[in-house]
């Protein structure tokens, strides 16, 4: 393999005053760049969902910018606004009489919450090192991130010396690891320093450690709360080591191991009592006790136990051994279709990366941050951002990494209680637009994007996707409470419309998506009741298997007959509000498609059910348009997925894999960078290779022509299933279906269908399919 690279490519560039040669790794799924990063958005991310770092790969100075996924601004509070609940009832009453704009006012007066906004997630610092004596002569540079064994890894030759970091972010020893090595003795020289923009100072501690403390800043008024650590611990083997005021110096040193902990005071969103120091030094600890390589097996060991789950090929051509960042470069000029096996890939290497239990859900930019105040500030953008970076979980294998965003889920009904009631009068519990570190759940930003009181019942489908791709009764019993509490905060709020006696929600938007009275204001959008749907009829179905509440289920099915049903408009379309007005809205371009989550990620608009709404959000598709935001255009491949048009969606991944939407580093861009987009995509081609909705598990159901071959192991279908799928020409030629859980499936392949029950850890065939 190795060799088969060396003579495709034997690449000759020039940077600064040297001449240098880069050979692509010989792994396939690496990215990798013949030079080091100049932007943030080209430098190389690891994590271990806690701990996350972004390496640059400089060759004089190493830049590793740091995160911790509890650091972020301000401390416990309830922004939920106690004169909300006096206006709610005029602001109904604005609505149903058309006074739209008026609603929108008073709303912006009385309901929102307090402070408006809500906390950032904050960058930790950065780890510098200095390499005094490499300036000239660089040859043979190369920097690579193995999405296989979670290690990136810089290497490059001076003097005849031939230099190499290792850096990985460690989820069992909660530490990341750097080793700087020569392959010659003596050769390892640098400075060790720290930064950040955070109230911190920057000690050393014997023996060989630097220390960095400080505190969190305030934010819209809300006072700092946590104390937080960070310790870099460095162990030379040879040479010397040198301490300074706040910096470490090794000289001739063979190799060099520095081990980063981190920690924050963060204990719940309401506890703050933790202690940093005593964290980071515990990790340090026990981090030093083992060597190099058993730190390197062990997060290896933990990383492929999710990440080799599922295997895909779509083939490979000679563009496959180009630099990750010239194949980015490159957008439909050559033929790659391991471009978009790699991005597939690197999704879910990110998802495993920035979503582990125990840890903090995937933020809009997962754990990787360089700034104080991000872009939206780095939360939990709950209108689509965090369920789109929970697409691919289920049905790309990693249904552990969905726990962080189930704890959140957990503290967001208490929290959520008290807005209920403070806010509606209502039992339950609730969640807009936004959450964040300390779960606030008011409406926030203002009424054009906060007045949308459907953000938890929305995360609650990922609770019952859970179930229904693994079919854990215990879990079921643990997460209905929840999902219970979502809808009766519906059950006590929805109203009656005028005109046709429909059940509405009101005052709500349709996300931050303006009609033609130009407010998003309104009662009962079409998302909103689409969502309710789903939470209802899963409530019920849990309800049943767990043998409770049936007055409960009762309600919840009378409910659910009464809200709007799903309507064509006059353009032929499927209607984003209760009112025609789609035509008419300022945006017809608007990068949301809210009111296609029926098509996905919910199965209540489906090609064999029904025909007539799947034409009618093909066509409100269509009005959109393509081109949109990183994950508008992630949401529109998975859509086009779901209307089997291998063709189109085909055409929107590569829209999503050009320049202008992919950085260097893989990275979506919105722009700027938010994570989401990645997580669309890697679940967008998941289901362009099977669907399993609507009762029935679809084989290849949108497969373009430029994947006549290839191959997909190890996708995860409802009911508890795993299936390897192969195809040739365009054909589906094999499947292997194991279950897990025990119990029934029905398989498709075009108008083919195959039933198949399978007791527990069993597997099954089918090949041959004509
Ligand atoms: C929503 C989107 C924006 C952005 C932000 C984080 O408000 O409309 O495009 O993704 O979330």
């Amino acid at each position: 393999m190795i060799g088969k690279y060396l003579t495709i490519l034997m690449v000759m560039l020039t940077i600064s005053n040297c001449m240098i040669v880069a050979q692509p790794p010989a792994e396939p799924l690496s990215l990798w760049y013949r030079q080091p990063a100049k932007q943030w958005v080209e430098a190389l991310a690891v994590g271990n969902g806690r701990l996350g770092a972004m390496v640059f790969g400089g060759v004089p100075q190493e830049r590793i910018q740091l995160n911790e996924d509890t650091l972020w601004g301000g401390g416990p509070y309830d922004p939920a606004n106690p004169e909300a609940l006096e206006a709610l009832q005029q602001v109904r009453e604005m609505i149903f009489s058309g006074q739209y704009r008026q609603a929108d006012r008073l709303i912006g007066r009385r309901m929102m919450a307090k402070p408006l906004n809500q906390m950032p997630y904050q960058c930790l610092g950065d780890l510098l090192l200095k390499f005094p004596d490499a300036t000239n002569g660089v040859k043979d540079y190369r920097r690579a991130l193995n999405l296989d064994t979670a290690v990136a890894n810089v290497a490059y030759t001076i003097d005849g010396v031939d230099y190499t970091r290792e850096i990985f972010s460690s989820p069992v020893d909660q530490v990341i690891v750097i080793r700087l090595k020569a392959n010659k003795p003596g050769k390892v020289t640098f400075t060790a320093g720290m930064k950040t923009p955070q109230k911190a100072s920057v000690t050393v501690e014997s023996p060989h450690t630097l220390v960095m403390q400080g505190v969190n800043g305030s934010s819209r008024g809300i006072a700092g709360a946590l104390k937080f650590q960070a310790r870099v611990a460095i162990r030379a083997l040879g040479g010397q080591v040198v301490t300074g005021d706040a910096q470490i110096t090794v000289t001739d040193a063979n190799s060099v191991l520095l081990l980063v902990a981190a920690a924050t005071s963060y204990k719940s969103y309401k506890d703050v009592t933790g202690d940093p120091e005593a964290l980071a030094k515990d990790a340090i600890a026990k981090a030093s006790a083992k060597s190099f390589d058993l730190l390197l097996k062990d997060h290896v060991a933990a990383h492929q136990k999710l990440f080799r789950r599922v295997t895909l090929d779509l083939g490979t051509t000679a563009a496959a051994s180009q630099p990750t960042d010239e194949r980015i470069r490159n957008p439909n000029k050559v033929n790659d279709p391991q471009l978009a096996a790699l991005y597939f890939q690197f999704g879910r290497y990110l998802l495993i990366s920035s979503s582990r239990p125990g840890c903090q859900p995937a933020n809009l930019q997962g754990i990787w941050n360089e700034s104080m105040n991000p872009p939206w500030q780095s939360k939990y953008t709950i209108n689509i951002n965090t369920e789109m970076n929970y697409w691919p979980a289920e049905p790309t294998n990693l249904g552990e990494c969905v726990e962080p965003l189930v704890s959140m889920v957990m503290d967001l009904t208490e929290t959520g209680a008290r807005t209920a009631k403070v806010c509606y009068g209502a039992g339950g519990w609730v969640t807009h637009h936004n959450t964040d570190l300390w779960r606030a759940s008011a409406p926030i930003d203002g009424p054009h994007w906060g007045m949308w009181p459907l953000g938890g019942a929305w995360l609650c489908l990922h609770l019952w996707d859970h179930y229904d791709f693994t079919r854990d009764k215990e879990y079921l019993a643990r997460v209905y409470p929840a999902m219970k509490g979502a809808a009766q905060f519906f059950l006590d709020t929805l109203v009656e419309e005028p005109k046709h006696k429909w059940l509405v929600t009101c005052p709500s938007l349709s996300p931050e998506n303006s009609h033609p009275y130009r407010t998003s204001i309104c009662a009962g959008p079409t998302m909103d009741m689409q969502i309710l749907r789903d939470l209802f009829a899963n409530c019920i179905r849990a309800a049943e298997i767990l043998g409770v509440d049936e007055d409960f289920r009762k309600q919840a099915a009378v409910r659910r007959k009464r809200l709007v049903p799903n309507q064509i408009g006059s353009a032929g379309q499927l209607q984003e509000w209760l009112e025609d007005w789609d035509m008419r809205a300022p945006e017809i371009h608007h990068r949301h498609v809210s009111h296609l989550y029926g098509l996905y990620p919910s199965d209540q608009i489906h090609v064999r059910t029904t025909p007539d709404l799947v034409t009618a959000a093909r066509k409100s598709l269509e009005v959109r348009g393509d081109d949109a935001t990183g994950w508008g255009i992630g949401w529109r491949l998975n859509l086009w997925a779901r209307l089997h048009d291998g063709e189109h969606a085909y055409k929107i991944l590569t829209m999503l894999l050009r320049p202008e939407r992919t950085y260097p580093n893989m990275f979506d861009a919105h722009p700027p960078f938010q994570i989401d987009g990645n997580f669309g995509g890697t679940s967008g081609i998941a289901e362009m290779l099977m669907q399993s909705c609507a009762g029935e598990i679809e084989l290849l159901p949108a497969l373009p022509k430029a994947w006549p071959n290839g191959s997909v192991k190890g996708l995860r279908a409802r009911g508890g299933f795993e299936l390897d799928v192969q195809w040739k020409e365009s054909k589906l030629i094999n499947v292997t279906v194991r279950s897990l859980a025990g119990g029934s499936c029905r398989l498709r392949y075009g108008a083919v269908t195959r039933d198949l029950n399978l007791a527990k850890g069993r597997s099954a065939q089918w090949d041959g399919i004509q």
